[in-house]
């Protein structure tokens, strides 16, 4: 196998035995995130497709998530840095009933290596702790993640509770799930303030940093 399958396919058989040394020779080819967005990302592609048609069971799919966890921290410190002055603060959650987080926390990576300060509410986040947090702490932006279809819906309601808390910063939302028109059509009008969707991390950083201008 070429070490782009390699490690297309650590993620895909959720093993971690010679990963590290291929990740490292991969650093001597690509960026770091061009080896996240290139190979893992579509060894995780594979996981969704084997796991849609019932070839792989909820363990296997863990196994794969915990190799691109692993894959993400040792490539994290290789990762572009901007060491400006802080930006803003953006405050995350995965929205309620959804565990999904491997796409947030590399949103967080990529954000906060670029000037901002993130406050990272985790997962399965309800719409009164997002509110409590943002009183408590407050922030620039709010940044909603999810990736089952029902966290597109969850999406909307969330922006409505945090309309109904008198909250109006900027609210990005990202996810497999969720597609510019439905946040457009569906997630803007229910909120007081500005929605955008992401449709991958960097994506997310161009948006913010727009945002924050
Ligand atoms: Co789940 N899962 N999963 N899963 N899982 C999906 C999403 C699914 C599409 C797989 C499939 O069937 N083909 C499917 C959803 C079906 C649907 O609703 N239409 C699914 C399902 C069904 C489920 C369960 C219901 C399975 C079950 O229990 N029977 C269950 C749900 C539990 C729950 O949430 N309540 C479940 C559980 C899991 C695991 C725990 C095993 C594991 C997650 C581990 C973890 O995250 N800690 C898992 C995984 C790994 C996946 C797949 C295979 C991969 C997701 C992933 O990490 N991708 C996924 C299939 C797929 O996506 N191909 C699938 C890599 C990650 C970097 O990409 O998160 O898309 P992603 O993030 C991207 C962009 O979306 C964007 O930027 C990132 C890239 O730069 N982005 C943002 C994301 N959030 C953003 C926020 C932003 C901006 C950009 O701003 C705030």
């Amino acid at each position: 196998l070429s070490l782009e399958e390699r490690l297309a396919s650590y993620v895909v058989e959720g093993t971690k035995e010679g990963l590290l040394p291929d990740l490292e020779e991969a650093l001597g080819r690509y960026t770091a995130l061009e080896v996240i967005n290139g190979p893992l990302m579509a060894g995780m592609e594979e996981v969704g497709r084997l796991f849609n048609n019932n070839e792989l069971i909820v363990a296997e799919v863990l196994q794969s998530a915990e190799v691109m966890k692993a894959s993400v921290a040792y490539l994290e410190p290789f990762m572009e840095k901007n060491e400006s002055s802080v930006k803003g603060r953006i405050m995350l959650a995965t929205v309620k009933g959804d565990v999904h987080d491997i796409g947030k926390n590399l949103v967080e990576i990529i954000l906060s290596n670029n000037g901002y300060d993130i406050v990272n509410l985790g997962i399965k986040v309800p719409p009164e702790r997002i509110i409590e947090a943002f009183r408590e702490q407050k922030a620039d932006a709010i940044g909603l993640s999810g990736l089952l279809v029902k966290s597109a819906q969850q999406m909307v309601s969330t922006a409505q509770d945090l309309r109904n808390a008198g909250i109006d910063v900027p609210i990005m939302v990202g996810g497999a799930a969720l597609t510019r028109k439905f946040t457009k059509t569906r997630i803007r009008p229910e909120y007081n303030g500005l929605v955008v969707y992401a449709k991958d991390a960097m994506d997310g950083l161009d948006l913010a940093n727009k945002l924050m201008d």
